[in-house]
């Protein structure tokens, strides 16, 4: 019989360092995290075709395709926290949620997505979170300023995001406050845990063990 296991979620803003904190954390605790990192290589190589790349270059024409395939593989890594053979802890960068809370949200607000492509995802986010399979026992919020993430993004340089905006960058942390800090929306968590991602690596790699690591080792 297939039976849950607790799932932590990373979520915040792009360029926050979510990628680091679960590279982290699957170093330090091999085998009893299955560990999920948002899958970044299938959005740029689907049938040869970077969709992140198309989404960036023309938003209105491709930006609901994109939301889509991500909201399709960001389901199978929530479903693969299920199964008594998985590891007791699940740890997600990003979810299904803040595909739609944060990123759709957002380009919608924006105009770019247009209304009946919105309400098309949303009917298949509300049918997909109907399930449990979807809930989340701990979301860990990185919170950093915008700033913060547009010099970490142009430091890491990554192609598709060379024209990557402060203001998107702002749209995007106003979501993830009105999401996680004031509830605007439904979360999918009881527990947020909001941890200041500003610092330099290693005073945050001793902050994310103090306050990280009890929360981890409290499911096993
Ligand atoms: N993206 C998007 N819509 C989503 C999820 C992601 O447009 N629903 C885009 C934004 C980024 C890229 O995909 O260009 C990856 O974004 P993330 O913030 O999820 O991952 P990062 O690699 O930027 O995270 P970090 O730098 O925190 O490790």
């Amino acid at each position: 019989m297939a039976c849950r296991r607790f799932t932590v979620c990373v979520e915040g803003n792009i360029g926050c360092g979510k990628s680091s904190f679960i590279r982290h954390f699957a170093n330090k605790l091999p085998g009893y995290l299955n560990v999920l990192e948002e899958p970044v290589a299938q959005w740029t190589s689907l049938n040869n075709n970077n969709l992140l790349g198309m989404m960036y270059s023309d938003p209105k024409r491709w930006c609901t395709a994109f939301q889509a395939y991500v909201m399709l593989t960001m389901s199978d890594g929530h479903s693969s926290s299920r199964g008594a053979s998985a590891p007791p802890v699940t740890l997600l960068e990003r979810s299904l949620h803040s595909a739609c809370r944060v990123f759709v949200e957002n380009l919608h607000m924006q105009s770019l997505m247009d209304s009946m492509d919105y309400h098309i995802l949303m009917e298949w986010y509300n049918l997909w979170v109907s399930d449990q399979t979807y809930d989340i026992d701990v979301i860990i919020y990185l919170r950093a300023k915008p700033s913060v993430c547009l010099e970490r993004v142009k430091k890491r340089n990554r192609s598709e995001e060379c024209d990557l905006s402060l203001e998107l960058l702002e749209q995007l942390h106003q979501l993830h406050e009105d999401w996680l800090i004031n509830h605007k929306f439904g979360c999918p968590s009881t527990r947020v845990v909001v941890l200041d991602a500003e610092q330099d690596f290693d005073s945050l790699m001793a902050v994310y063990d103090r306050e990280v690591l009890p929360i981890l080792r409290d499911f096993a």
